[in-house]
């Protein structure tokens, strides 16, 4: 022990909180919605073979991996290589207030605890749909002993809106395609946050990763409410009131997702897509002409890069060896989703350590020790674990087995609203075929069958 630190009796110290959740606790309970049953009569479309699966024109293995959670493995459209390896690979959740007890608090959630072995049992009509199909996982425990964890990925299929669909006020031809997609999904309880985790795979091709976060917001105890308001001042200055004598701080949530992307082969290349408007001039008299601008970035050090709204920028996975029929190479686009930068000043220790936080965008060469985004041991990292360390030697991405590196942050302003629990919060990004494919590649899926 170095020393104890005891900041005194602040505010009466919340007791029971688990009683507070109980549905005994919430009486009087509204009235229950009428039940939706989902059946599937012949049987679910989802074939697996121990981690195999194959679903649609999608097949791919998966790997419920200590640290990582759900990894998916060689995943395939139609027998075509996409993603070779596609997993969550850090998350940290810095927090935003200076106070003695908190300034230092910062989990890594992947690389300290291991949102794998922290996953739940999972329970059918609870946790997933009632017609999931539930898979167990063989783990290794800290002493090197094998146990088994029940039910803890689940996969199921899920309705999901509109494939595609036109109507044509002429001929009154009127084509729809209802859209179905295959969820892969596991729920890690890491303290006092509650996270699903997982992957969505479209007929369209889409690879979704999905995060959704829901538990207990972490809270300070104050003695008062000293301001009341929506300002940030008084014990609100970092966070907020979510109930008496209880503020949330403010703090962020940073996923690193790791998208060792194989697209028809391992020769790939990455370029930056760029919308600016055209400048005015004879080629464009009515000054409402934008292009989309293609940036190659031909190496690591070049590949730190923002998200940037102004240019709708996103980023993409070329294989120059690999045409369409259009004469165009074949392509994924990541697509990014909701998004922040960190709060966190550069000189912090906290940024030291998380040097991913540095950009949305890296790209590095495959090489097989570089799995995680703050290095192998963030719980005891200086400044060049990870990331920031790997780009100094500045390798070619130019038809290399390229490894994309993405950084997906979610700013929370606690609201009164996420307390005692919070509803769950929904974040991620896309990776979507850019040229991949000729056209549609849904223009297949039968029309159902008529519904009485
Ligand atoms: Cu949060």
């Amino acid at each position: 022990m170095v020393r104890v630190e005891d900041t005194g009796v602040i505010a009466p110290v919340n007791k029971g909180l688990e009683g507070e959740l109980d549905p005994e606790n919430q009486a009087p309970l509204r009235q229950p919605l009428k039940p939706i049953l989902h059946s599937q009569p012949e049987g679910s479309s989802i074939i697996t073979k121990g981690t195999e699966v194959s679903w649609d024109n999608w097949t791919f293995r998966y790997t419920m991996h200590t640290r990582e959670g759900l990894v998916l493995n060689d995943l395939r459209y139609k027998g075509r290589p996409i993603l070779y390896r596609g997993s969550l690979c850090e998350m940290v959740v810095p927090y935003g207030s200076p106070a003695e007890n908190w300034s230092w608090r910062n989990a890594f959630d992947l690389g300290e605890y291991g949102v794998g072995r922290l996953a739940n049992t999972l329970r059918r009509g609870f946790d997933v749909p009632t017609h999931a199909v539930l898979k167990d996982t063989a783990f290794v425990d800290d002493f090197g002993k094998l146990y088994v964890q029940k039910d803890n990925v689940a996969l199921y299929e899920k309705e999901s809106g509109i494939l595609w669909k036109h109507k044509d006020y002429d001929s009154l031809m009127d084509q729809v395609r209802p859209a179905r997609e295959l969820h892969m999904t596991y729920v890690a309880t890491v303290g006092n946050y509650d996270y699903a985790l997982g992957w969505v795979l479209g007929q369209d091709g889409s690879i979704a990763a999905e995060a959704q976060l829901t538990g207990i917001v972490l809270a300070q105890g104050v003695p008062e409410a000293q301001s009341s308001t929506i300002e940030a001042k008084g014990n609100e200055r970092y966070g907020r009131l979510v109930g008496k004598h209880i503020v949330a701080p403010n703090h962020q949530h940073f996923f690193n997702f790791r998208l060792d992307l194989d697209v028809d082969g391992t020769g790939n290349s990455l370029v930056e897509l760029n919308n600016q408007a055209a400048p005015a001039g004879p080629e464009n008299p009515l000054r409402n002409a934008f292009s989309r601008e293609v940036t190659w970035i031909n190496t690591e050090k070049e590949a730190g890069r923002d998200m940037n709204m102004h240019a709708c920028r996103s980023w993409m996975v070329v294989n120059p060896n690999r045409k369409n029929a259009l004469n165009q190479p074949t392509a994924y686009q990541l697509m990014p989703g909701e998004n922040s930068v960190p709060y966190l000043h550069p000189d912090s220790p906290i940024y030291q350590r998380a040097g991913f936080l540095k950009h949305h965008l890296w790209a590095t060469q495959f090489r097989d020790e570089e799995q995680y985004a703050a290095g192998m041991y963030p719980n005891q990292s200086t400044s060049s674990s990870g990331l920031p360390g790997w780009h100094n030697d500045n390798q070619s991405l130019q038809n290399q087995d390229v490894v994309l590196w993405y950084t997906c942050g979610v700013t929370h302003n606690p609201r009164p609203e996420e307390w005692p629990v919070m509803p769950s919060h929904r974040t991620g990004f896309k990776l979507i075929p850019n040229g991949f494919f000729d056209r549609n590649p849904t223009m297949d899926v039968p029309a159902p069958k008529e519904t009485p």
